[in-house]
C-alpha cells in the first residue's frame, strides 16, 4: 500500500513550514507558490527516489531537490528507470511549457481521464512553472514563464497511470527547452544534433502556434521557419530516429473563435502535407489540435491532451496467425495424404 508523503519545504529564507505549519505571508499551504514537496510521492518512489538520489551524490551532480532534471540526470534516470523521452519542439510561445504543465496540473486534478497522476520526481519543476497560471500568482489571466534563451534544456518527470482496465502505467520524461534555440537552428541546422533531447526522443512534438496562424500578418513567416525547422531536422534524420512525430496545432480556442479560423485551419492542413512528404515513409506522423489552456469556456482545460498521450503507450500488436497448407500435386503417398488435412 502507498501512501502519500506530504513534506513540505518552502523555498523563501525563514519560512519553515515543515517545522511550525505555516506559510510566512499567512497563505494555506495548498496555495503557497513557493512551497515544494520535499519527500517522493508515495512509498514505492521514496525508494526509488532514494536509488536515484544516491547515484547523482556517487557522480558528484547535485542532490536531487524536485527541479526539473538536467541532463545528465535524466540520463542516469533513463539508464537506471527507463522513461519515454517525449522532446516539445517549437519557436517562443507556441505553448510548449504550457504543454508539459497541464499535464501535469489535469493529471493531478484528476482531469485527464483515463489517465491519472501517480508520481513525479520534478513535482518542483512543475510548480515553478505552474505559478503564473495560479490565482496566488496575482494574474487575472493565466500565463507561463518564458523559457528564456540561455537556459539549458531540462526535463519534467511525469508517472502516468491508466484507470479502470489494465492499469497501465507510463514513465515520461518532457523536455523543457527555449524556443529561441529552435530559432537559432534556421541559421544553423547542425545545432539541432546538438540537443540531448532530440536525439534522445521517442516521441517528438512539433507545436504550431495557433495563435500566429489565425494572424496573416505573421502567418507566412510562422509556416516557413517550420518548413525550415523540419528540413533541418529531417537533414540529420533526428525527426524519423524517434518512430512518432506528433503535429500540433497548439492555442486551438484562439483559432476556433478567430474570425479566420478556416484559413488557420488551411494553414495548418498546408503544414501537414508538406510534413507529410518530407518523412514519407520514415516516420508514423500524427496531427492533433490543442487547446492545453484555454481562455474561453467552450473548451475544457486540456483539451486534445488524451490523444497526444495516447500515442505515448507502446501499441500492442495484435498478431494473427494463420496455417497456410499449400496444394501438393507431386510427392510421396504420405505427403499426398497429410496434405488432404484442413485446418
Ligand atoms: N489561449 C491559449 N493560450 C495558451 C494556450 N497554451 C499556452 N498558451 C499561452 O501561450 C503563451 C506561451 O506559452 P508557453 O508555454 O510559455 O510557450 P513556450 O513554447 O514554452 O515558449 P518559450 O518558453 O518562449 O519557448 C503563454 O502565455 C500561455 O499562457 C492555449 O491552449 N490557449
Ligand atoms: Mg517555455
Amino acid at each position: 500500500m502507498s501512501t502519500v508523503n506530504t513534506d513540505f519545504r518552502c523555498k523563501r529564507d525563514g519560512c519553515t513550514p515543515e517545522e511550525s505549519g505555516d506559510c510566512i505571508d499567512g497563505l494555506p499551504l495548498s496555495d503557497c507558490p513557493n512551497r515544494y514537496v520535499f519527500e517522493p510521492v508515495d512509498e514505492e518512489f521514496v525508494n526509488i527516489d532514494s536509488s536515484l538520489v544516491k547515484s547523482f551524490e556517487a557522480d558528484g551532480i547535485r542532490h536531487h531537490n524536485g527541479e526539473a532534471l538536467n541532463t545528465t540526470e535524466a540520463d542516469i534516470h533513463l539508464r537506471k528507470h527507463g522513461a519515454t523521452v517525449v522532446a516539445f519542439i517549437g519557436y517562443p510561445g507556441a505553448g510548449k511549457t504550457t504543454t508539459a504543465v497541464m499535464l501535469y496540473e489535469l493529471s493531478k486534478r484528476r482531469n485527464l481521464e483515463p489517465f491519472g497522476f501517480a508520481g513525479s520526481y520534478t513535482i518542483r519543476g512543475f510548480q515553478e512553472r505552474a505559478h503564473m497560471a495560479l490565482l496566488t500568482s496575482g494574474r487575472r489571466i493565466p500565463d507561463t514563464a518564458r523559457t528564456t534563451l540561455g537556459t539549458p534544456v531540462s526535463f519534467l518527470h511525469l508517472r502516468l497511470q491508466k484507470t479502470g482496465g489494465d492499469n497501465e502505467s507510463i514513465e515520461l520524461l518532457l523536455s523543457d527547452r527555449s524556443g529561441e534555440d529552435f530559432e537559432q537552428c534556421l541559421n544553423k541546422p547542425a545545432l539541432c544534433e546538438t540537443f540531448p533531447e532530440i536525439i534522445r526522443a521517442n516521441c517528438h512534438v512539433l507545436l504550431i502556434d495557433g495563435e500566429k496562424l489565425v494572424n496573416s500578418d505573421v502567418a507566412s513567416k510562422h509556416i516557413s521557419d517550420i518548413k525550415r525547422l523540419v528540413l533541418a531536422l529531417n537533414q540529420y534524420g533526428l525527426l524519423s530516429a524517434s518512430g512518432l512525430v506528433q503535429v500540433v496545432l497548439t492555442k486551438y480556442d484562439l483559432v476556433n473563435q478567430s474570425e479566420h479560423r478556416e484559413k488557420a485551419l488551411q494553414r495548418f492542413n498546408l503544414i501537414i502535407e508538406e510534413i507529410k512528404k518530407r518523412l514519407y515513409g520514415t516516420v508514423r506522423i500524427t496531427e492533433y489540435k490543442l487547446a492545453a489552456r484555454p481562455l474561453c469556456s467552450q473548451f475544457n482545460l486540456g483539451d486534445g491532451l488524451v490523444n497526444l498521450i495516447n500515442d505515448w503507450f507502446p501499441t500492442k500488436q495484435e498478431a494473427e496467425y494463420h496455417l497456410v497448407i499449400p496444394t501438393l500435386t507431386t510427392g510421396t503417398p504420405y505427403d499426398l495424404l497429410i496434405n488432404t488435412v484442413r485446418e
